[in-house]
């Protein structure tokens, strides 16, 4: 492969998704948080789509260099099975599907609409990874083994991996990891994804 090969940036389409009217799981937060390292508690709700980039360099599997150009289309979680947003998905590379740790139950309300909704409006299956957001408002990570256990099987059922993150405070401490190494885990994820392809 030639130098100017291995430098090409590739772009990716993220969907930020999860949430719904009564739990407000922090796409956007994550978001800023990723792009400007912010977080502020005065945001506005996502009205529709908001859009962010940033370019990422990470490693592979293979320890290989890459660089990606993340485009995040942030969706309104009031958007739900909205058929609207079918428009927002064409053409995207990987979702994420974030739902708020300090309320276990908004996954089984919320992010199983969602991952439901996305596969029902997308020609190809994209990687998908589940964030449970929020990680701050509970330290030591202290949900029930039964919620753990649930939200450990819905992963495997659908065949995706699950992590803690805290927009807030992204210290990436104990079982949790920072937005970014988040992001990094999609990115090697879909260059895997893309590799099986042949894209
Ligand atoms: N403590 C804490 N609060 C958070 C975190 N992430 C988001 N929040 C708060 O949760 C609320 C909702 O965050 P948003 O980022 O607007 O959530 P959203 O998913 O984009 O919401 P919609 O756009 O309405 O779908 C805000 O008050 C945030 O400050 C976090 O990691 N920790
Ligand atoms: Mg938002």
């Amino acid at each position: 492969m030639s130098d100017r090969k291995a430098m090409q940036e590739d772009v990716f389409k993220i969907l930020l998704l999860g949430g719904g009217n009564a739990c407000k799981a922090g796409k956007t937060s994550l978001r800023l948080r990723f792009i400007y390292n912010t977080f502020s508690t005065k945001i506005f709700n996502t009205v529709g789509v908001e859009f962010g980039q940033k370019v990422l360099s990470f490693e592979d599997d293979q320890a290989k260099q890459h660089t990606a150009r993340l485009q995040m289309w942030d969706i309104a979680g009031s958007q739900s099975k909205n058929y609207l947003t079918k428009i927002y998905y064409t053409e995207s590379t990987a979702a994420v599907i974030v739902f708020d740790i300090t309320q276990p139950s908004s996954l089984l309300e919320d992010a199983k609409a969602w991952l439901t909704d996305l596969k029902a409006k997308l020609k190809l299956a994209v990687p998908v990874i589940l964030l449970a957001n929020k990680v701050d408002l509970n330290p030591s990570f202290q949900i029930t083994e039964e919620d753990r256990e649930k939200i450990n099987q819905w992963c495997q059922d659908n065949k995706l991996s699950w992590f803690a993150v805290s927009a807030a405070q992204d210290q990436g401490e104990g079982d949790s990891v920072t937005v970014a190494e988040a992001f990094t885990i999609l990115s090697s994820e879909v260059v895997r994804w893309q590799s099986t392809l042949h894209v």
